[in-house]
């Protein structure tokens, strides 16, 4: 197969959550390669991992989001599809990572309160990691003491909050409250789905963007 025909097919993977060969679904995908292994064939091909994830991996996780949305695709479709992303991701950590010569700040990144989507903060932690940071995840559903109780183990970093509910999203903003308080100074990221310019402007947060690699740049630029 051709280079963007394996991409297209790495996208149907992701949406039929065919996460490697073992993966028994969907039936007419039994034994036949998955995620996994196309991800792998794609980066011996040297296919650049932005263009795997941006292509291939986003695009497949955003038809079975669609689905879902429309009521033709369900909880378990979506975490087969989550499944298949993040063993693709894995392999694409080590190229975020390869450029990593020495860390250039901490940042400190989580899902917020309630909320246990992970795979848009693991893109933002992988790349962020991968342009010379080094990232503390504290995972999902973290509360403001949790990242309050971070920033005092790392006061000087910088902090990231993700959600993907619009009901969680709202609590960003004690959250991002409390970190000014406290630290008046502190360069405070946002993203998610469902989060705007306008939403990060009214809770007082620094910066937002949908791409990961526009939060490693904003990152660099406060060196
Ligand atoms: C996969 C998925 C799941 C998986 C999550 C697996 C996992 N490990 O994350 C599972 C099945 C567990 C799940 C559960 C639920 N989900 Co869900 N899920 C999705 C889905 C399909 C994709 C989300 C995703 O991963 N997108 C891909 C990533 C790469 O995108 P992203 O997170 O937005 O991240 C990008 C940017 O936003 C940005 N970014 C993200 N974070 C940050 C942080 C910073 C600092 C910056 C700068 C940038 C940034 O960078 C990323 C890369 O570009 C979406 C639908 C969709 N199309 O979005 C629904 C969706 C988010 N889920 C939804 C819902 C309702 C739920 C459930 C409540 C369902 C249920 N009935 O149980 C539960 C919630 C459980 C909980 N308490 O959290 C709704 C939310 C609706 C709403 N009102 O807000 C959505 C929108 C589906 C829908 N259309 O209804 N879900």
């Amino acid at each position: 197969m051709q280079k963007e025909e394996l991409i297209q097919h790495l996208s149907v993977c992701v949406e039929k959550g065919k996460a490697d060969r073992a993966t028994p679904t969907p039936p007419e995908m039994k034994d036949k390669e998955g995620a996994k292994e196309i991800t792998r064939k794609l980066l011996e091909m040297d296919t650049p991992p932005e263009e795997i994830l941006n292509q291939g991996l986003i695009p497949g996780m955003k038809r079975i989001g669609d689905l879902y949305g429309q009521g033709k695709a369900f909880v378990p479709h979506l975490l087969l599809a989550a499944r298949a992303m993040n063993e693709a991701i894995t392999l694409l950590k080590p190229y975020f990572e390869a450029g990593t010569v020495e860390r250039k700040g901490t940042f400190i990144i989580g899902t917020v309160q309630g909320d246990l989507h992970d795979i848009g903060k693991n893109l933002v932690k992988a790349i962020v990691e991968g342009s010379g940071w080094e990232v503390v995840d504290l995972g999902t559903d973290v509360n403001t003491e949790g990242f309050l109780k971070a920033l005092e183990e790392h006061p000087n970093a910088a902090v990231g909050l993700s959600a993907l509910i619009t009901t969680t999203m709202v609590n960003m903003e004690e959250i991002v409250k409390k970190i000014k308080e406290k630290y008046p100074e502190k360069k405070v990221l946002i993203g998610g789905a469902p989060v705007t310019q306008d939403y990060c402007d009214k809770i007082g947060a620094d910066f937002f963007s949908l791409y990961p690699q526009e939060a490693a740049e904003y990152l660099n630029s406060l060196i």
